[in-house]
């Protein structure tokens, strides 16, 4: 089994910040033997697509590589989700996020889950196999904004977003002015962030080369996720007795 994480992480000043912010960034964290597999097995998913557009190969990525499945229940990934989620979580979705030179990025959006039940968290896990730097392909977050629970975040630009759901609201807890900030990640960074957060991905230039990335997604059990993009099959074939892949 490769070694995933060359260090462990998530300490108490990592878990204040993604409670604060609603994202903590590690830089480097991907050993080089899981960023060497990660990039083969993201480059065989590219080659696929589009592909079947009900069963798109960057959708249900776990699907169609066996290296990308197998991370799944990678004991360094576990515990990473349970040191954040606490002990019982399920398996969402694994999602390739391959950017190449001229990519569109993605606008400003936040996802939904259990909006009424704060104690259900939703965590997404970015793997930035050979990261980004600011204006190319870049992720960019509001910190604080997760706090406000709201599935229904949406802005083309950045001016749309800081005009309109920004507008008026303040970091919920702090109850500083809420701010975009754009990320830097070097090659092998870790990122998470709970679902609620506003964030957003800035294109990518034409002439950078592929960014390859692909989130895990994990969550508490309880509500109904819409962003579960698993076969039957799949999670039968991966079911063990923990209950990690039901959906409830
Ligand atoms: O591509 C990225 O870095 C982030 C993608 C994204 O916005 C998402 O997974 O919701």
């Amino acid at each position: 089994m490769v070694e995933l994480f060359g260090t462990s992480s998530f300490d108490d000043a990592a878990r204040s910040r993604l409670d604060a912010d609603g994202h903590v960034v590690f830089p480097e964290l991907l050993t080089d033997d899981a960023r060497a597999q990660l990039t083969t097995a993201l480059a065989g998913i590219q080659a696929l697509l589009p592909g079947d557009e009900q069963h798109r190969p960057n959708h249900y990525s776990a699907e169609y590589d066996l290296f990308l499945a197998s991370l799944i229940r990678h004991p360094q990934l576990l515990a990473l989700a349970r040191a954040v989620l606490g002990e019982k979580i399920r398996f969402d979705h694994c999602v390739a996020l391959n950017r190449p030179g001229g990519n569109d990025g993605t606008s400003w959006h936040s996802h939904a889950y259990a909006e009424g039940d704060p104690h259900l968290g939703f965590l997404r896990i970015f793997f930035y196999v050979n990261g980004f730097v600011l204006g190319d392909g870049n992720l960019k977050v509001v910190p604080g904004s997760h706090l406000c629970r709201d599935a229904e975040i949406r802005a083309a630009t950045d001016i749309e977003l800081q005009q309109g759901w920004m507008q008026n609201r303040v970091h919920p807890v702090t109850g500083a002015a809420l701010q975009i900030e754009p990320l830097a990640a070097p090659p092998g960074s870790v990122a998470l962030m709970w679902t609620h957060a506003a964030h957003g991905v800035n294109p990518r230039r034409a002439g950078s080369a592929t960014r390859w990335s692909v989130v895990y997604a994990y969550r508490n059990p309880g509500a109904e996720s819409h962003a579960r993009w698993l076969t039957p099959g799949f999670e039968q074939s991966m079911a063990g007795t923990d209950g990690l892949m039901s959906l409830y």
